[in-house]
């Protein structure tokens, strides 16, 4: 999403007179719909004394990001005479608001680097990581979360990445010795976690395990579990190495290499009081991952929308753990209505107590609360767009029945939003483009190609397919391909066949026709700058053999981009690319 305007207080300027050597409290709220903001003072350092209105021991800051729906309480002085200012620059340094404070000459804060577009991680490119839209999201296979690869805090499921073109990220520092990351490698010898949590905290095998039932983990040995009792799978044992989470490392954190752009202060904040959970009370863990698919405006948790999940289900008087495995490149600020959780950021008995947490790109986050508000309560991504569209949960405590006025409008909660977007090429040898129609399962697609340069007769090809989606990589269709010369139509064939998001992010279509033929497409965008794109594709027909076309789109317009293509039956073109 791109704003226009950053405001604070309603204002994209305000100011606060102040008399020099003043201390001000200054509560920062994020309400922004989407947008995360980098904190700084002109007049020197933040001292943060409280995080989502819970005290902490205070804590010096000179710049830290805000997620949305949190909230800090800082301590600021002013210097000197002068107003100095306090700024909130977008996380993608795309504008700030300022709150000038004091009066006389004035002292802005300093300038926010730039995130660095174009350094690529692997096959992703960053901008990929700083854009907050859906379409500028990378998820991971679910088989690599199956097999572990998220269930190491902060390793960022590198051994999927390629590393190579990250300057600095070779020589990273893990910030635990390797015996100690073994040691507390969290047990994923079964794939059951990565199902609908629902079956996790409603499993039959719920029992209140004995302190050495809960240490049997194979091969390799545990540390005693911090509390006796256990209920349903165990995901892990002790989560101090979260300390080294990527959100709280700047050696570890994609946009963090930077330190001049840094993550939440988590891992700093300390609460004034313990806030560990008595050791008697038995645990419930639920393991939460944070997927989200490409181009499509859906966001899933387990891999499921809001519209097809039932409750995650927890009982009054136990300690629920959340385990969240974010597999995208996006940050998430996950938010628990009704009570305060323990972010467990490797403060021990001290974590601090919050609402809402920023859960970083390919990073695990662990949060868990005292189960004792007994009822029904929204968990879900305050990033507006995620929560509409299926990112959320309703957390239940077995045994809450809704008031029946409540639980009538609650199936409103569960519905599935049509969404309905498309785009045209209008070039001077031909036209193509798509108009598509979905929801979060199923996918309406009117496609068309039509030729007029270097033939004798317009060529034209119309096709209409349903998709399934099965996920954010594949989906598999059914659907006509019609064809036809001038005003002539010369044939209907029945398709069936899937896409496929290949590595690289290739598309990939394969189909096989009534006919008895098939066709293979692969095309992909590649960005050569934010406005500069390579487009390249590929067809091979068995009836009408190889096809292709490759040009160059520059984006004048969030709808329109100039475009020049080659295409291997129409010849050369240009002309404008219309988004919808
Ligand atoms: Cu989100």
């Amino acid at each position: 999403m791109a704003y226009d305007r950053f405001l604070a207080n309603g204002k994209p300027e305000t100011s606060f007179s102040a008399k020099p050597g003043e201390t001000l409290r200054l509560r920062i709220i994020d309400g922004s719909a989407t947008t995360y903001f980098h904190l700084e003072f002109a007049g020197g350092p933040m001292n943060i004394v409280a995080a989502d209105g819970l005290d902490v021991q205070p804590v010096k800051e000179n710049r830290f990001l805000i997620g949305v729906a949190e909230t800090y309480d800082v301590l600021v002085q002013i210097p000197a005479s002068g107003a100095y200012e306090f700024r909130a620059t977008a996380h993608d340094c795309s504008g700030y608001a300022s709150v000038w404070i004091g009066s006389g000459e004035r002292h802005p804060a300093p300038e926010l680097p730039k995130p660095n577009l174009y350094h690529t991680m692997g096959h992703f490119n960053l901008k990929q990581v700083f854009s907050l839209t859906p379409a500028g999201t990378m998820g991971m296979p679910d088989r690599e979360v199956e097999a572990g690869k998220f269930d190491q805090p902060g390793m960022m499921g590198m051994g999927s990445m390629d590393m190579g073109g990250m300057p600095g990220m070779e020589s990273m520092d893990h910030g635990a010795d390797p015996a100690k990351m073994k040691m507390e490698r969290m047990d994923h010898t079964s794939s059951t976690g990565a199902g609908d949590m629902s079956h996790d905290a409603a499993m039959p095998m719920e029992h209140r395990a004995s302190p050495t039932q809960g240490m049997d983990h194979g091969d390799h040995s545990m540390p005693i579990p911090s509390q006796a009792s256990r209920i349903g799978k165990k995901y892990g044992a002790d989560f101090g190495f979260l300390a080294a989470d990527v959100s709280a490392s700047k050696n570890l954190a994609v946009d963090g290499v930077d330190p001049s752009r840094p993550w939440p202060p988590y891992a700093k904040l300390r609460a004034i009081k313990p806030t560990a959970f008595s050791k008697e009370k038995p645990v419930r863990e639920i393991r939460l991952t944070l997927d989200g698919d490409m181009e499509r405006y859906v966001w899933f948790l387990n891999n499921k929308p809001l519209s097809e999940s039932d409750s995650i289900r927890i009982r009054e008087g136990e300690v629920a753990r959340f385990i969240m495995i974010n597999r995208t490149m996006m940050h998430h600020p996950m938010h628990l209505h009704g009570h305060f959780f323990r972010v467990i950021n490797g403060q021990g008995d001290y974590a601090p107590l919050k609402h809402t947490v920023n859960v970083a790109p390919m990073s695990t986050t662990v949060i868990e609360f005292d189960a004792n508000e007994f009822g029904d309560w929204f968990f879900h991504c305050h990033l507006l767009y995620h929560m509409k569209n299926g990112m959320a949960r309703v957390v239940h405590y077995e045994g809450f029945t809704l008031d029946p006025q409540l639980a009538a409008v609650r199936p409103k909660l569960y519905k599935d939003s049509w969404y309905f977007w498309g785009q045209a090429d209008v070039l001077s040898n031909m036209t193509e483009g798509f108009l598509m129609l979905s929801n979060t399962r199923n996918i309406l697609t009117a496609e068309w190609e039509v030729g007029w340069q270097e033939v004798d007769d317009t060529e034209w090809e119309g096709i209409f397919t349903y998709d399934r989606y099965i996920n954010r990589f594949f989906t598999i269709f059914a659907g006509a391909d019609l064809l036809g010369e001038g005003d002539e139509h010369d044939d209907t064939r029945g398709v069936f066949g899937f896409r496929y998001l290949l590595p690289l992010n290739l598309e990939s279509r394969v189909w096989i026709d009534t006919d008895g033929g098939g066709r293979f497409n692969l095309g992909k965008s590649f960005e050569l700058t934010p406005r500069l794109a390579l487009l390249g594709e590929a067809e091979y027909d068995t009836h009408d053999k190889w096809e292709g076309s490759a040009g160059l789109s520059y984006m004048v317009h969030k709808y329109f981009s100039l475009v020049g293509q080659w295409h291997s039956e129409y010849g050369f073109g240009g002309g404008l690319q219309i988004r919808l």
